[in-house]
């Protein structure tokens, strides 16, 4: 659909349109076609959508949403508050506790999912390009997030249903299963580095336990929910189920951890808002899943294949513009083949083509807001003052045509001792930390030796070694020889002060639900134990 539109806007609008809030996009696509976007294709867009229906928030407060590559405002969206966290509350709370969903036939939950992942890969294409227009990433990374949407909606309708109780031996005269149930109400708050993608890793395995949910996406990157919850409209889920809400964190998701209406909260964002979550979840004592920060090492031995390692050594920190919660932004290189590895880096990096995510040439595209912007400059000056050594990069970066955007150079920094703060805390962006390493032993102790614990890789064509360091490091995942790799059937979750619980695979099912054992008495009859 969309295009047709698309092609009718562009020839009343023209050019004239380009930079307006009510029409959202317009792309040159450099080889004379001209594409777009527009408010009309997402009606909603200053909406929220709450027990079935689009409705008016309770302010008239808007949200500027900001194009990254050239930082004009595309969108102004609702502001949620307070009263409209609590009125998606209560319709979350009335369609679990009254509604069908939960005793659905979970293959119509099923259907359901399917529906959706079906309605994603019709709509890809435009919601690869609202993705880019807003976030700044690339339309290869867009297409690929969106792939990732449906992938990971096939999969849990397929899995509806699938993981069922379990039985144990109990002592006769009782017998006894396990049986799992939604959890209830869940407060799903997501981040801008992948707008959708994360918001379909939370809603497709709660929505296939059964659980109802608030969507609360970033309001730095709230179109594609948007646009997304429009599009879903044509499938029958009973009111309440699904609800978005637009705003910020403290004004929209706060109260959604504080309610004692909500049962969980699943959330992927920075380590101290996590940390707040966690606090503002106490007063009922919700379950809390959090998708936290990290640094993850890359770690490369002198054996490994040198081509493989350099090339994931540098897709691992810059894919997404390093704005990824596991990128590899510590490159532990063995000494012995530390200066030839530094030096084809940068060889690499120079080739980047950083640019406008929607211009389909572009292999990096801008940092996504200006928050993010400032803390990464912040961090590359914080790393010059430490003493580390720029080896490419390090400045921000005027490109031809968006001169306006937040973008900045694909940076290295060489001699990063791993105590300086460049190398233990998360910069979030385009910078490399490369640290050199003298063995195996001193390896994992440096891997090791910062506060998080998401991710890892070890290159090196020694199995038994690779084997052995994917051990010693306190990771949720390791990748052996490959990098960034992301299985939905896996778990995907933090050590240490990189999160709690796990996503993705079986694991971030049972997430969304809660044991319960049934023990039966086969023998009824009283016990007469205060006749004795
Ligand atoms: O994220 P926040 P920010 C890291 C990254 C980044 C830093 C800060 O290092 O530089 O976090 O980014 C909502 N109660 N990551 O400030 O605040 C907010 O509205 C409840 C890593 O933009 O974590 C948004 O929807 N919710 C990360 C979501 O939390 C609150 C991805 C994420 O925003 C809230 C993003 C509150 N008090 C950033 N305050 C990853 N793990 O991939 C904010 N929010």
């Amino acid at each position: 659909m969309g295009f047709q539109r698309i092609a009718e806007v562009c020839e009343k609008g023209g050019d004239g349109v380009r930079d307006s809030p009510v029409f959202f996009f317009a792309k040159n696509r450099r080889d004379g076609e001209f594409s777009l976007i527009t408010a009309d294709l997402i009606k909603q867009v200053d909406k929220l959508f709450i027990n079935g229906e689009w409705v008016e928030a309770a302010s008239d407060k808007k949200i500027e949403v900001i194009n990254p590559a050239n930082r004009k405002v595309i969108a102004k969206v609702a502001a949620g508050n307070q009263e409209d966290a609590e009125r998606a509350i209560a319709a979350a709370r009335k369609a679990f506790d009254e509604g069908p969903w939960k005793e659905y036939h979970p293959s119509e939950r099923a259907q359901i999912l399917f529906d959706i992942a079906r309605i994603v890969q019709h709509n890809k294409e435009e919601l690869a390009q609202l993705e880019t227009l807003d976030n700044g990433k690339t339309l290869r990374e867009s297409r690929g997030d969106m792939d990732g949407v449906i992938r990971t909606f096939r999969y849990y309708a397929g899995l509806c249903g699938k993981p069922y109780g379990e039985t144990f031996e109990a002592d006769y005269p009782l017998s006894a299963k396990v049986v799992r149930e939604p959890i209830g109400v869940c407060a799903l708050i997501i981040p801008w580095n992948y707008p959708l993608l994360m918001a379909a890793w939370k809603l497709a395995p709660a929505l296939a336990a059964g659980n109802t949910c608030i969507l609360k996406p970033s309001e730095v990157t709230p179109l594609s929910a948007l646009r997304f919850f429009e599009l879903i409209q044509e499938i029958d889920i009973p009111a309440g189920v699904m609800n978005l809400v637009i705003g910020t964190g403290m004004d929209a998701a706060q109260p959604l951890t504080e309610s004692k209406q909500v049962d969980k909260v699943a959330f992927t964002g920075g380590t101290e808002t996590g940390k707040k979550i966690m606090m503002n979840s106490l007063s009922n004592l919700k379950k809390v899943s959090l998708e936290l920060g990290g640094k993850s090492p890359n770690i490369i031995f002198a054996d490994a294949d040198f081509e493989t390692a350099m090339d994931y050594a540098v897709f691992g920190i810059f894919n997404n513009t390093g704005q990824v919660c596991s990128a590899g932004s510590r490159l532990l290189v063995e000494k012995s083949v530390y200066d030839r590895a530094v030096e084809d880096i940068i060889s690499r990096v120079k080739q980047i083509r950083v640019g406008d995510g929607s211009i389909e040439t572009t292999q990096m595209g801008p940092v996504t807001g200006e928050k993010q912007y400032e803390k990464v400059l912040d961090y590359i000056n914080i790393g010059r003052s430490e003493g580390a050594r720029i080896a490419f990069g390090g400045n921000p970066l005027l490109v031809e045509g968006s001169e306006d955007g937040y973008f900045i150079e694909p940076t290295v920094f060489v001699d990063v001792l791993n105590d300086m703060r460049i190398a233990q805390e998360e910069i979030f962006g385009p910078v490399l930390c490369v640290i050199p390493f003298e063995n195996e032993r001193e390896a994992v102790q440096l891997a090791n030796a910062t506060p998080y614990g998401l991710a890892g890789a070890v290159f090196t064509s020694d199995s038994a070694k690779a084997e052995r360091m994917a051990r010693k490091i306190k990771a949720g995942t390791v990748w052996l020889n490959t990098y960034e790799e992301n299985l939905i059937e896996g778990p995907w979750g933090g050590y240490k002060q990189s999160g709690t619980g796990r996503e993705l695979g079986v694991y971030g099912y049972e997430a969304y639900t809660e044991i319960k054992q049934i023990i039966n008495n086969l023998d009824v009859q009283p016990t007469n134990w205060f006749n004795s």
